[in-house]
């Protein structure tokens, strides 16, 4: 009897703790990306998703679903890593929060009263985190005096800029819709997480920072439900350039092809060392790659084919370190620049490359295509667009091929 009744309480813990977090794992969607917009469709009454993304404790997260079909109303649930709920969107679309553990966590999506399906975009920023992610370049560093402009490309679209400040700095920004359907919306965090200034619908900030380091721009439709183009100025007063990581090669969200080559960044004035953390992110934490390294850089080998790569610089300075922004590129295999119709768009050919891009049909070098000095690289198509953007450095060697 005695056991019978022990039994029956262990049941019924388990019981118990499986509704706390592990009641439903949904259709297991992967990792998103911090910068990234993904979509997915509940095709069942009461069907749920799960998405992933790595996140330390102290982490700033936006999460945004919007419905794109159907009667859907996507509510977008938050677990830790160690199974309890942090956080939810409820009908409000959006989530805000800042995050208790390090480890895996996991966005449930689901309908709000499991009574309809439907289509949805979800986007998720993390701060510190990337900007932009391979789907959505929009976003990255933004100093003062510069106009920067992006699209909101999806519904649930979030871009991120980011500037470093010193407490006390002066920080105006202004949006301006560009074309299509949305109202610029933008929100300051500061380095640790909290929001310090939203723009709302009146397209401006005029704001004195709280904090010192790497402030945070999100840019959003109003209601995250329009897409279009944007443009946001910034300007910082006094407008110098603070203490930061700056300068990165590759330059951020490039395509690099045969990369296996050094990574770098400006040095740091009053930096006794660097630390370099550097992994594929998403599901996983970076991993410190270098330690106190006394230059600013490191050599990174063996990377994967067609992976994304990101990084992250603290500079040691006694005082206070100073931490980098999150960086990204994407190695490249050189296969990769071959095809039927290929066009090349943000991809460097770094010092060292040696290959042969064929196109059998036309072959379209476009915008920021780099080919370093010391490079060699032969386009071969029948048709070759050369835009006027692409850059070929003296001491590069393009030939350009049509047989
Ligand atoms: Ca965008
Ligand atoms: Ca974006």
């Amino acid at each position: 009897m005695r056991r019978v009744r022990w039994v029956a309480a262990v049941l019924f813990l388990l019981v118990a703790f499986s509704g706390v977090g592990w009641a439903n794992e949904g259709v297991d969607m992967g990792g998103i990306r911090s910068g990234e917009t993904k979509s997915g469709t509940i095709a069942s009454l009461s069907g749920t998703d799960s998405w992933k993304f790595y996140g330390n404790a102290g982490d700033r997260v936006v999460i945004v679903s919007m419905a794109t079909s159907g009667a859907l109303l996507p509510v977008s649930d938050l677990y830790a890593p160690s199974g309890s709920k942090e956080a939810s969107s409820g009908v409000a679309r959006f989530i805000e929060h800042i995050l208790l553990e390090t480890g895996l966590y996991t966005i449930l999506i689901s309908d709000h009263m499991s009574d309809h399906t439907g289509s949805y975009n979800i986007s998720l920023l993390k701060m510190p985190g990337a900007c932009s992610s391979p789907v959505d370049r929009d976003g990255g560093a933004i100093q003062s005096g510069q106009t920067l402009s992006g699209t909101i490309n999806a519904p649930s679209d979030l871009d991120a800029f980011y500037v470093y400040g010193n407490s006390g700095d002066r920080i105006v920004i202004t949006t301006q819709e560009t074309s299509g359907g949305i109202i610029p919306v933008v929100d300051l965090y500061s380095p640790s997480g909290v929001k310090e200034a939203s723009s709302g619908v009146t397209k401006a900030i005029d704001h004195t920072i709280l904090e010192t380091g790497l402030y945070t721009l999100v840019m959003s439709d109003f209601l995250y439900d329009g897409t279009g183009g944007y443009n946001a100025s910034l300007t910082k007063i006094p407008s110098d350039l603070r203490p930061g990581i700056y300068g990165p090669y590759p330059e951020n969200g490039l395509g690099v092809f045969a990369f296996n080559a050094t990574l770098r960044w400006d040095p740091v004035a009053g930096a006794t060392g660097y630390d370099l953390y550097f992994g594929k992110d998403v599901t996983t934490a970076l991993s410190r790659i270098g330690a106190n390294l006394q230059t600013p850089s490191m050599a990174v080998n063996n990377l994967g084919s067609n992976e994304v790569y990101y990084w992250h610089v603290v500079a040691i300075v006694s005082g206070g370190n100073i931490e980098g922004p999150y960086w990204w590129f994407t190695a490249l295999p050189t296969s990769a620049c071959s095809g039927t119709t290929v066009t090349l768009q943000n991809v460097l050919f770094p010092e060292g490359t040696n290959c042969t891009c064929t196109a059998t049909v036309s072959m379209t070098i476009g915008s920021d295509v780099t080919v370093e000095n010391g490079a060699k690289v032969t386009f071969a198509s029948p048709i070759v667009h050369v835009l006027e953007k692409s850059h070929f450095e003296s001491g590069s060697d393009v030939q350009i091929n049509n047989p």
